[in-house]
């Protein structure tokens, strides 16, 4: 079933550059994508375990697993969904193709936050105005536990600059008119989510809580977005020349405004 969204809504997303959407997934729906990335995390960290190593400062911000869908049937049931590809087309204006998908799991205790930056400044898209991506809180998702934050507007500025996560510079100082300028902090119960502009700057405070926060995000691109040539962990293995566009089975078209 389609997401309600009016043309309300809709405004305050383009003028704003995020925008909190109650209940996108509940139920039995909610119980099922929330165990299939659980599910496809735990056996991915469990593949990859070493005991020995110590995790990266980035690896410390979040548990991070990128195009679940390609790798696990049960999760890829929901990336592909129309209900958010097509909330993501009208946000967009435009149709909408998945870029990519990405579990967002910050554990418990950590203390480590996910500082201040841009999305799209990190994609190798020619194109970088309209990308959204949706944020689904798995668990409720709280100021202690690190639910997200943003900066109104931000997305009107462009690209401003690429963060390092593991080493932030503070995005602020390249966009000193949003200085001091009060963020809105996002609490969602589980099931609800955020969209946001790939250019909106946004936030998530440290996971103070005894628990895992879970978060699946699933990121769109306009229809006609074409790669840059810049190396990214999904177009890497792709043998793509600069200026093709990206689109076919990797990249499918999930909603129609
Ligand atoms: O989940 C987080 O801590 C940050 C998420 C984020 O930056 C994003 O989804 O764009």
């Amino acid at each position: 079933m389609d997401y309600p969204l009016s043309e309300e809504q809709i405004a305050q997303y383009r003028r704003d550059g995020f925008i909190q959407l109650d209940d996108i997934v509940t139920g039995d729906d909610l119980r099922q994508l929330r165990d299939a990335v659980a599910a496809a995390v735990a056996q991915e960290n469990a593949e990859a375990a070493d005991p020995n190593r110590t995790r990266s400062p980035y690896e410390q911000i979040f548990i991070q697993k990128v195009n679940l869908w390609r790798r696990h049937p049960a999760v890829r049931e929901f990336v592909l969904l129309k209900r958010f590809g097509q909330v993501a087309a009208k946000l967009m204006g435009r149709p909408a193709r998945l870029w990519h998908d990405q579990a967002l799991f910050k554990e418990p205790r950590t203390g480590v936050k996910t500082p201040w930056h841009q999305d799209a400044v990190y994609w190798p898209h020619r194109q970088r105005k309209d990308q959204t991506s949706i944020w689904i809180a798995l668990k409720d998702a709280t100021i202690e536990n690190g639910c997200m934050s943003f900066v109104r507007g931000t997305h009107t500025l462009g690209p401003v600059e690429r963060v390092d996560l593991a080493d932030p510079r503070d995005l602020f100082e390249s966009a000193p008119q949003f200085k001091g300028i009060k963020p809105q902090t996002i609490e969602l119960r589980a099931g609800s989510c955020t969209f946001h502009n790939g250019l909106t700057f946004h936030y998530a405070g440290p996971n103070k809580s005894d628990a895992m926060r879970e978060a699946l995000a699933i990121i769109y691109m306009p229809d006609g977005t074409e790669y840059d040539g810049q190396k990214h962990v999904v177009t890497d293995p792709l043998n793509l020349k600069e200026g093709d566009r990206l689109d076919g089975e990797m990249f499918p078209i999930v909603g129609s405004p």
